[in-house]
């Protein structure tokens, strides 16, 4: 267990009410989370550290605006405005995507180690 110092934790729980997000799944920095949100023209969050063996998920809400998940050398889901898309990384490795129609300002990256 790491030891973080007690204003940073206070300053950590406040940010998260603040953000209405008491769990902090979707968008919290914890570093075995798997889920990816695709908003319009960003990633949250745009880097994701997994363990070897995680499935991530990006979940689609972005409204009517497509956008899709491509993974340079693959794989890529379809464009689309809704829905999810997933990948299951086995190996450790830094893998970038992007979505194709935003270009390199919509894009991310997840490390798995
Ligand atoms: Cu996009």
């Amino acid at each position: 267990m790491i030891r973080v110092p007690r204003i940073l934790l206070a300053i950590a729980v406040l940010a998260l009410a603040a953000c209405g997000d008491a769990t902090g799944n979707d968008d919290g920095p914890d570093p075995v989370d798997n889920e990816v949100r695709v908003g319009n023209n960003f990633f949250s969050p745009a880097s994701r550290t997994v363990a070897a063996g995680t499935t991530v998920t990006w979940t689609w809400n972005a409204g009517s605006v497509m956008h899709n998940v491509t993974f340079t050398g693959g794989p890529a889901s379809p464009n689309q405005t809704s829905g999810t898309f997933q990948r299951t990384f086995s190996s450790a490795g830094t893998f970038a995507y992007t979505c194709t129609i935003h270009g390199a300002s919509m894009s991310g990256s997840v490390t798995v180690q």
